[in-house]
């Protein structure tokens, strides 16, 4: 399997920080990355778009040519062929309490910061638009204090004394943000020891560049 994927661009980070996440302890997923530059236009080339028609990243190419799009879609493809370490919660109790909170680390957090960094300093070279950076900040300040909130009982990780997704969308949206210099309130004490912490596994090490 080969996954396609830029670095830095959240939606890809968040598959490979899951990949790591799982090899560290001990699985063993034989993916390839294959880079495909979003700063040159490439994810739109025919090649890729024959990959994905929507001209994005990640997409993972498989076996047989055929390829999964969506992140979300392709890490639930690779639990499945991969249940161990669990990263998506032991039973259907947990797996429903992490993929809330991976929802809400994708679109209350990565989304907005995206929307941000493409409104204000887009990589991609989209126009500048002050009306939805202000949106897109103010979208994020609920979620943010939630996750803070939860982080204050003092556990390791997003959902619990495990990694999960959340930890992985989470660490991607964050990484977006400090690339695109999208501030976070420091009084969200909680949420920044979690990003100190987590930015030390060799997971993140491996993958995450700023
Ligand atoms: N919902 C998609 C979003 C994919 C997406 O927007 N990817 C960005 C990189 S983070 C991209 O390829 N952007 C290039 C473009 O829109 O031209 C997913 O979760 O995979």
């Amino acid at each position: 399997m080969i996954l396609h994927f830029f670095p830095v661009a959240p939606n890809p980070t968040k598959v490979r920080l899951y990949i790591a996440e799982k090899e560290a302890d001990g699985a063993t997923l034989g993916i390839d990355e294959s880079l495909v530059n979003l700063q040159s236009g490439d994810q739109k080339s025919p090649e890729h778009l024959a990959r994905n028609p929507l001209g994005k990243l990640p997409a993972l190419e498989l076996d047989d040519g055929s390829c999964v799009i969506e992140s979300l879609a392709i890490i639930e493809f690779l639990e499945e062929l991969h249940p161990e370490p669990a990263m998506i919660g032991r039973n259907p109790r947990e797996r429903a309490r992490v993929r809330e909170l991976e929802r809400i680390c994708d679109l209350g957090v990565l989304v907005p910061i995206a929307r941000t960094v493409h409104a204000t300093r887009s990589p991609l070279g989209l126009p500048p638009s002050p009306e939805i950076a202000e949106n897109a900040r103010e979208a994020l300040k609920r979620p943010l204090q939630l996750l803070d909130d939860y982080l204050a009982d003092g556990r390791s990780f997003v959902a619990g004394s495990q990694p999960t997704i959340a930890d992985c969308t989470l660490a991607a949206a964050l990484q977006f943000g400090r690339f695109g210099e999208v501030a976070l309130d420091p009084s969200l004490e909680n949420l920044h020891a979690w990003d100190r912490r987590f930015r030390e596994r060799p997971s993140a090490r491996a993958v995450l560049a700023v």
